[in-house]
């Protein structure tokens, strides 16, 4: 008996399995695929436990040995009694269908499996019942950094009940019950009876992608997005454009996709983005854009005359532009239209501004731009011109009611930003003290700078990310509450559609986890067990996933 509760444990009933609990159980030393070839008796019992493979860990699992079968024909989710939601919430049906194929569409294919359930005497699970308990369940709208994500899972006979305050813990506890269910060796669908309690542990748990390295068609960014809620994430930001193109197509400033996307069908139409923006809501998915300015805006350059500053040599412009030119009146009268357009595309609260990574040569080279320097009492500091320009982006999105995140160089440089400006910090050496400063001053803070997925390596990258505390910086409580969340980064340099899903899933999962449950939920091995398992259910479902070490899935031996 390997599991660290026992036989005796399992013989209780209900049992409760703490994640310590779970997460201390050794049963394995060496890695092992999830199909090995099992023991029989109380073993078989103890590894059918429903945990084994559930990701990300809920907060609290009480799970018994006791089985439920379902019948794919007869099984149903529903609305609950009392549910302020019922069929007129096109977002719950859209997830009510989407779950139920994951849970059995497969099957269908088969001959076998979808026969009387004569073959095992388990009693039947009927139905899963879903209660939105707040009066406006919100079926319209869209999640926020303060939606509640938690939510109460009970799985009895005959009958198993969701309860979620918000559609968003609904979606959560959705997945959370679709990763309950099993199918055995025989085709049978099964689940333990077992009671859930969970919530996020971080609000902001994002993925960013970059579609201006590498275009990326909208196939491979809602299959990203399928991805991000079978682990839970909440937010896409989408860094859209950069230096090497604008495929974002503006309704105001359409020369911008025109001249700086790749190619006319390497765009982003306002029916796409829309289809997106959606897509990610049905999934309980915030997208946050990001225009990243006053650097990494070379593709802005070409659809739009005088708004990059020209670089000189000797008293000569050289041809070649800077970053925006931040001491023209164009350039903010330009902001101002562009990201007013945004500001109603976009329907989250927030935009990205970037700011990162600003390059001070251009802006030095250009006489116009001393001068300005000079007027300003800014001496030769460019640092002050950037947050000038900065500053000057701040107030005119936030005169569009929104709010905003930047890179932690907009922190650094000392620009004067709102109380709940969100940094981000992406600088891998020292984030700590980074983040003691960011939160020191007041500022919400996201973690980026140790989930970098552009990078790779020949090994199990996830157990680095995975073995990352977020809190673990000094501060008082007061700063720990500052940290929202983590995103995990993949730069498009280096990725396109042809390599984008398993560069990160489930790399990417080993982030989910972190943000998502408990601190203690630090074991590697058990880790390694659900990853393993998670990922080959990612693969049914059609998330090309990579894999986690060697090994095969179940389903590839059926
Ligand atoms: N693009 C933009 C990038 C990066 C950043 N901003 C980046 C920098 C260093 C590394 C990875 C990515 N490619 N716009 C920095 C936030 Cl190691």
């Amino acid at each position: 008996m390997g599991r660290a509760m026992g036989l005796a444990g399992l013989l209780l009933g209900l049992v409760a399995v703490p994640a310590v609990l779970v997460s201390t159980s050794l049963r394995h030393g060496a890695p092992r695929a999830e199909a090995e070839p099992e023991p029989s008796g109380w073993e078989l019992a103890a590894d059918a436990l429903p945990e084994d493979s559930l990701w990300p860990l809920p907060q609290r699992v009480r799970t018994s040995p006791r089985q439920l079968q379902l019948a794919p024909s007869r099984f149903q989710l529903v609305h609950g009694a009392g549910s302020s939601a019922g069929p007129g919430c096109g977002l719950l049906q859209d997830a009510f269908r989407r779950y139920y194929e994951y849970m059995f569409g497969h099957s269908r294919r088969r001959t076998w499996g979808r026969g009387p359930l004569a073959a095992r005497a388990e009693p039947e699970l009927l139905q899963l019942q879903v209660v939105i308990e707040a009066g406006d369940p919100g079926c319209d709208g869209h999640p926020q950094l303060t939606s509640s994500e938690a939510y109460h899972l009970t799985v009895t006979e005959p009958v198993a009940i969701l309860k979620a305050s918000e559609v968003w813990g609904a979606l959560r506890g959705l997945e959370t019950f679709s990763q309950l269910v099993h199918e055995d060796d025989y085709g049978s669908f099964l689940v333990n009876e077992s009671e859930i309690n969970d919530f996020p542990r971080f609000a902001h748990r994002g993925v960013l992608l970059d579609t201006s390295r590498h275009y990326l068609p909208l196939k491979s960014i809602l299959t990203n997005l399928d991805a991000m809620a079978f682990n839970k994430f909440n937010v896409l930001h989408w860094h859209i454009v950069d230096d090497q193109s604008f495929p974002y197509q503006s309704v105001y400033f359409p020369e911008l996709s025109d001249k700086g996307a790749y190619s006319s069908n390497l765009i982003y139409t306002p029916t796409d983005v829309r289809l997106v923006i959606e897509y990610a809501r049905l999934r309980g998915i915030r997208v946050i854009p990001e225009f990243d300015t006053p650097g990494h805006t070379q593709s802005w350059g070409k659809g739009q005359k005088d708004l990059l500053t020209p670089c000189y040599n000797r008293g000569q412009p050289t041809g070649s532009f800077g970053p925006v030119n931040p001491v023209w009146n164009t350039t903010y009268n330009f902001m101002t239209k562009f990201f007013k357009e945004i500001s109603s595309v976009f329907p989250d609260e927030f935009i990205h501004l970037g700011g990162d990574e600003v390059d001070f040569s251009c802006w030095k080279s250009n006489p116009e731009v001393k001068e300005f320097m000079k007027k300003q009492g800014f001496g030769i500091d460019y640092a002050k011109l950037e947050s000038y320009y900065v500053q000057n982006i701040l107030d005119i999105v936030s005169s569009y009611n929104k709010g905003q995140m930047v890179w932690q160089e907009v922190f650094d440089h000392k620009a004067q930003l709102k109380p709940d400006t969100v940094v981000q910090v992406w600088m891998a050496n020292n984030y700590t003290p980074e983040l003691s400063r960011v939160t020191g001053a007041g500022f919400t803070a996201v973690l980026s700078a140790p989930w970098y997925l552009d990078y790779i390596s020949y090994g199990q990258d996830w157990k680095k990310y995975y073995s990352v505390e977020p809190l673990n910086f000094p501060g008082s409580e007061e700063q720990k509450k500052l940290l929202i969340g983590g995103e995990a980064c993949l730069w498009g340099e280096f990725v396109d559609a042809t390599n984008l899903t398993p560069r990160l899933w489930p790399r990417a999962s080993a982030v989910g986890e972190r943000l998502w449950s408990s601190s203690n939920v630090t074991n590697l091995q058990d880790a390694y067990k659900r990853l393993t398992s998670h990922r080959c259910r990612m693969l049914r479902r059609g998330i090309a996933a990579e894999p986690v070490f060697v090994g095969y899935c179940a389903h590839e031996a059926r």
